[in-house]
């Protein structure tokens, strides 16, 4: 009885206090595990033939990822609209074409929305391939461009760390996340790059449901989505298809080609959203970790409850089922990478982000494999992970650079070089 209170302190407190265990990073201590097949039907029976995994073994496992993992995405209400607030933009000195267009996500004005920035190389003479991708600020931070408005963003409230507010950018915004996106490379390769800020379809905060698209989509009296519909990633990722409906009516674009490009937690997001929408005709994930290319099932850097435990928001609420059982989730992440197949998808890893657990990176991409075979692609072709800035270009892609969590010119040298390759550009 004396230990009645701290049993009943146990049962109370939360369960993130009580047991998401340090993160590993000793190779030793990762374990054993066994991954579910991609090839084998939950009737037990194999997938034979391209036919049998198009038909069964394909739906199977989205409806696993739908239902255990990211939550269904719900099917848009109707048609976005379109408004192009900037038709022909001078930009880079002549060298690019600005077009800016607010995607009204519901098709209804007022509503959610999203501003997007295109920019295209001037000198084309017809529809440009264009590489895709949401990133963490406004469109003010993908160059130096003096002409785009500093939007609002969200952010998190200085007087009150727990909440989160709408605010001004200021002038420092712009132009800070120009590594990342490397602009002049991808113009002077003849590519475009279409840009929109990810808070503007779901703020990145927990609770934020009020103000996300998800929150029209929410059924006469429901007040939070059920356990097997979308999170924020789920969000994330149907704003990218919205993207797409867009840019499939711009003149200017190839949409045979769209390059879907995301870094880490948005290198989920584009994974999710490459396996859903197949008018994404490349995937690359850059840095994407747990819950992106990483295995689950390792036992490295981060791991399933960690992320259930520091990001409530972005998975769906059955994903916490798997918290501390791992090897009972009916899927992993080379089954996610698999549902891109046949298209060309890249995984690339930093050295140094070890969080993100780069060997289980590349153990997912070599998994997936099997699947593009199947398919008749050429996936890794190796189990060997490659060294430092050896790049792997088949129907599947994998590198692994030096340095830490980020995008880097390096990255983006080889995405274009892959997109080339796949494009015949
Ligand atoms: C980390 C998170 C990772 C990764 C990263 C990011 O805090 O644990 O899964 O998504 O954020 O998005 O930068």
């Amino acid at each position: 009885m004396r230990h009645l209170p701290a049993l009943l302190f146990l049962c109370l407190a939360p369960l993130s206090a009580q047991t998401v265990p340090e993160a590993n990073y000793d190779e030793s201590k990762v374990g054993s595990y066994t991954l579910p097949d991609p090839l084998t039907l939950a009737s037990g029976k194999p997938v034979a033939d391209a036919a049998d995994w198009n038909r069964l073994r394909r739906p199977e496992i989205l409806r696993l990822f739908e239902d255990q993992v990211f939550g269904r995405t719900v099917a848009p209400a109707g048609k976005p609209l379109f408004e192009v607030t900037e038709a022909a933009g001078k930009a880079l000195d002549g060298k690019a074409t600005r077009r800016q267009v607010t995607i009204w996500l519901t098709g209804r004005k007022p509503g959610p929305k999203l501003d997007l920035i295109l920019y295209l190389p001037a000198s084309a003479a017809s529809p440009v391939p264009v590489f895709v991708g949401l990133g963490f600020r406004p469109n003010a931070s993908v160059s130096s461009d003096p002409a785009v408005p500093l939007a609002s963003d969200w952010t998190r409230d200085p007087n009150d760390k727990t909440s989160y507010v709408k605010a001004p950018s200021p002038e420092s915004v712009r132009g800070s996340a120009a590594a990342r996106w490397q602009l002049d490379k991808i113009i002077a390769a003849g590519f475009g790059l279409a840009h929109a800020n990810y808070q503007d379809i779901e703020p990145d905060f927990a609770g934020a449901l009020k103000d996300s698209v998800r929150q029209a989509y929410l059924r006469p009296g429901q007040t939070q989505p059920a356990a097997n519909e979308w999170g924020a990633i789920g969000a994330w990722s149907w704003g990218l298809s919205r993207i797409v409906d867009y840019l499939a009516t711009d003149k200017s674009v190839d949409s045979s080609k769209l390059a879907l490009i995301g870094h880490s937690r948005l290198g989920k997001t584009a994974l999710w959203a490459g396996a859903q929408d197949t008018r994404f005709a490349i995937v690359i994930s850059n840095d994407s970790g747990e819950g992106g290319a990483a295995l689950a099932r390792r036992n490295y850097g981060e791991t399933l409850f960690r992320i259930n435990t520091a990001f409530p928001h972005w998975f769906c609420a059955n994903y916490k089922a798997y918290n501390q059982a791992v090897d009972k989730l009916p899927v992993d992440a080379h089954m996610l990478i698999a549902l891109i197949a046949p298209r060309p998808v890249y995984v690339a890893s930093a050295e140094e982000d070890k969080w993100a657990d780069p060997r289980g990176e590349f153990l997912s991409a070599v998994s997936a494999g099997r699947v593009y075979s199947l398919l008749g692609k050429k996936g890794l072709g190796t189990d060997q992970m490659p060294p430092i800035h050896q790049p792997i270009m088949n129907t599947i892609g994998y590198h692994i650079r030096a340095g830490k969590h980020d995008v880097t010119a390096y990255d983006w040298d080889q995405y274009i070089k892959f997109a080339r390759m796949h494009f015949s550009r």
